[in-house]
């Protein structure tokens, strides 16, 4: 709490916000709003305290692959310009092998997840764990949203509480915090009207919680959805954790237009670094807040650290959903590149597992490494 207690901010809104985390208390959906219209840079420097009062300066990544088995959907949510119908051109469904070729000695970290195939059974879900884990069974598995979890349920006709253990049976370790969008019906009607929706959402991630399996949430941002549904969604968030703990990572994702013509452009910077600031405010009851770089673009991302967020995803080797919707970020970036950006933000990088297990923490300059290397 030092980090929060000594610093000093003129606007009274973010300092009235640093005496309530201070005393231990959550901010309300009212302040939340409140807060997006204060000046960003006191925003960034509370954001920034709160997160330096749980990690210090350690902002975390990991050496993971993203892996998209197949884009083929039975969905067609209006905000996605990555799944194809059956036999659409571009429609892509992965063979054991190119699955397979995701997963070398490098990563330690997979992140699964994909289309709603109108032809898969749930064992080929359940195969594509079980050969992965086979191929590399040290690696950590983070896979399927909760709409590829609900989607098993109706293919199964099995409760979720089923489903979940069959997939940590055969390796699953967590949960991606997709498909949460925004929990507003509002929204969810213009936009997404035949997925699930907020509760179907919350209930799947509880029983994952209850089970041991935890997870991430996001939130799909820069759309049609307005600020008090961002804060409230954070806000429907928090509860679950109070009631079953088992999130890490919140990740704020900038909505990428691509060609679905929803919006003209990606939200601003600016934007991107309030809401980043804002997650870290209102979650105060989850561990990290992602900065999502390949949404965000690295530079944003890079300064998102210094707005609150503690965690930088991962390498990702060749990410499919964003770049679909035509982002204009790397398909991945190397360890190397990913210590850098973290330093360069004046943080300490800190390599981790699915399961925030650390693996390596570098020292805070190159010459710091050089020195002990040179030493060793
Ligand atoms: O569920 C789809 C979203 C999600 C677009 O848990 C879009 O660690 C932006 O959930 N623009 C998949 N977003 C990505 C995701 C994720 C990413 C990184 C880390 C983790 C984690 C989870 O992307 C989807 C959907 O909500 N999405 N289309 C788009 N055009
Ligand atoms: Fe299918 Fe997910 Fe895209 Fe919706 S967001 S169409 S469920 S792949």
């Amino acid at each position: 709490m030092q980090a929060l207690t000594a610093l000093r901010l003129r606007d009274p809104v973010v300092d009235a916000a640093r005496h309530k985390l201070v005393a231990g208390e959550s901010l309300t959906q009212e302040e939340g709003v409140r807060l997006f219209e204060a000046p960003v840079m006191e925003l960034g420097l509370l954001a920034n305290a709160y997160a330096r009062s749980k990690h210090g300066d350690r902002v975390y990544f990991t050496v993971n692959r993203q892996l998209n088995p197949t884009n083929v959907c039975v969905l067609a949510c209006r905000f996605c310009d990555y799944a194809k119908k059956p036999g659409a051109e571009g429609a892509y469904t992965m063979t054991e092998e190119q699955i397979l070729a995701h997963v070398d000695d490098e990563i330690t970290e997979i992140h699964i997840v994909g289309g709603l195939h109108n032809k898969w059974r749930f064992d080929d879900y359940l195969g594509i764990i079980r050969s992965v884990k086979a191929k590399k069974p040290s690696l950590s598995i983070k896979a399927y949203t909760a709409v590829e979890i609900d989607f098993f349920c109706r293919l199964t006709k099995k409760p979720a509480d089923w489903v979940l253990t069959e997939l940590k049976a055969v390796g699953l370790d967590a949960l991606p915090g997709g498909g949460a969008e925004v929990f507003s019906e509002r929204v969810r009607r213009e936009l997404f009207q035949q997925k699930i929706g907020a509760r179907r959402w919350l209930e799947i991630h509880e029983v994952a919680h209850r089970l041991g399996i935890p997870s991430n949430a996001t939130l799909l941002y820069g759309h049609i959805e307005t600020r008090a549904e961002r804060i409230q969604h954070m806000i429907d968030l928090r509860e679950l954790e109070r009631r079953a703990p088992g999130f890490f990572a919140f990740i704020p994702l900038a909505f990428q237009p691509g060609t679905t013509g929803l919006v003209r452009r990606q939200a601003s910077a600016i934007e991107d670094l309030r809401t980043i600031a804002l997650s870290r405010l209102m979650f105060d009851n989850v561990p990290h807040v992602k900065s999502y770089w390949v949404m965000l673009g690295q530079d944003t991302a890079a300064a998102g650290i210094n707005f609150g967020a503690s965690d930088m995803d991962g390498t990702i080797g060749v990410e499919k959903i964003a770049h679909a919707a035509l982002a204009k970020s790397p398909v991945g970036v190397a360890k190397e590149s990913m210590v850098q950006t973290i330093r360069e933000a004046g943080k300490l990088p800190v390599e981790r597992d699915a399961l925030y297990r650390v693996i390596r923490e570098f020292p805070r300059h190159e010459s710091a490494a050089a020195a002990v290397a040179a030493t060793a």
